[in-house]
């Protein structure tokens, strides 16, 4: 019998768990490297984590591994229902909170290791955390994809840490009554995009009006089907570099992006490289915990890898 410690929360909605102890020994160097042998030997217990009977489609799993760069703080590798996650924007928030929960930190900033790089965290005296995210750009704008049936949907490429297909979505109401609708759409959308030329995006973000007081409304598709009940950290992040590269929002300026249960993000960001479109994107947004718990991983389990997901 295997054991797992983990601690589970929220941000706006959207769930991540930690995984605090009881993890695969990755072998150390950097958090890119124990990626690799987590993805080639580790897969099973990605998805005994995240997938049911324990877990479900949207849950975020978060591994604490140990970061090469000794001035960080911790190391994290982030997955869903079927695969990693190159960064994650909600889950690094909640990781955030989870330490603080744990007091291994305090308020103040902390370096946290990724796969793609460092981000610094900052964990306010209030609990809300701002996320200094990877540099952020777009790769191409306004590309036009022709969807089964004949409908056509123009959309940008950018990637704020994933990569992200990121359109408008006229005459759809972005509420959680209309889920099973968006998922459809946008599941369309991602396999037109990837077989368009850009087999990279494995998520896609539609925007429309504000309905809670922010500066627009977001539906995010994750790679495995669930849609992100945060604004999503890397998708606001795709969506400032996008902002930015149009000249609508301006250095500094806040864009506050509100998610499909109405919970929001507030984002900024700071030019890294205006040739190149590069940007240094800040998010901020909070989470709180909802469970201390000891997986149990029985092999005499038929079910004890979880369920496939998506
Ligand atoms: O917040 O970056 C994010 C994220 C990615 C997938 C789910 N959440």
């Amino acid at each position: 019998m295997k054991t797992v410690t983990v601690i589970d929360s929220h941000t706006g909605g959207e769930p991540t768990r930690v995984v605090l102890a009881g993890g695969p020994d990755l072998g150390g160097g950097s958090v890119a490297a124990q990626l690799e042998v987590f993805r080639a030997r580790h897969d099973r217990f990605r998805s005994a984590v995240v997938n049911e009977p324990r877990g479900s489609d949207v849950l975020v799993g978060a591994l604490l591994v140990p970061p090469q760069d000794p001035a960080c703080a911790a190391g994290v590798i982030f997955f869903n229902n079927v695969g990693c996650l190159a960064m994650c924007g909600h889950g690094t928030i909640g990781l955030v909170v989870t330490l603080a929960h744990l007091g291994r930190i305090q308020p103040g900033d902390h370096r946290i290791e990724t796969p793609i790089g460092v981000v610094t965290a900052t964990l306010h005296a209030d609990g809300r955390v701002s996320v200094a995210n990877v540099p952020s750009y777009r790769k191409a704008r306004a590309v036009t994809v022709d969807l089964p049936g004949g409908e056509k949907i123009t959309g940008d490429i950018a990637w704020g840490g994933n990569w992200f297909f990121l359109t408008g979505a006229p005459g759809r109401e972005l509420t959680p009554a209309h889920v099973v609708a968006l998922t459809d759409l946008t599941w369309r959308i991602r396999q037109a995009v990837n077989a368009q030329g850009f087999p990279e995006v494995d998520h896609v973000e539609l925007f429309g009006p504000p309905t809670a007081g922010g500066d627009s409304r977001n539906f995010v598709l994750c790679p495995g089907r669930a849609y992100d009940r945060s604004p999503c950290g890397t998708g606001t992040s795709a969506k400032l570099a996008c902002l930015a590269a149009d000249g609508k929002l301006a250095e500094g300026e806040t864009w506050v992006q509100e998610g499909m249960l109405g919970s929001k993000f507030t984002g900024s960001f700071r030019w890294l490289d205006r040739g190149r479109g590069e940007v240094a994107p800040l998010i901020t947004g909070s989470a709180h915990i909802t469970a201390e718990a000891t997986l149990r991983l029985d092999e005499a389990d038929p079910f004890c890898w979880g369920l496939p997901g998506a």
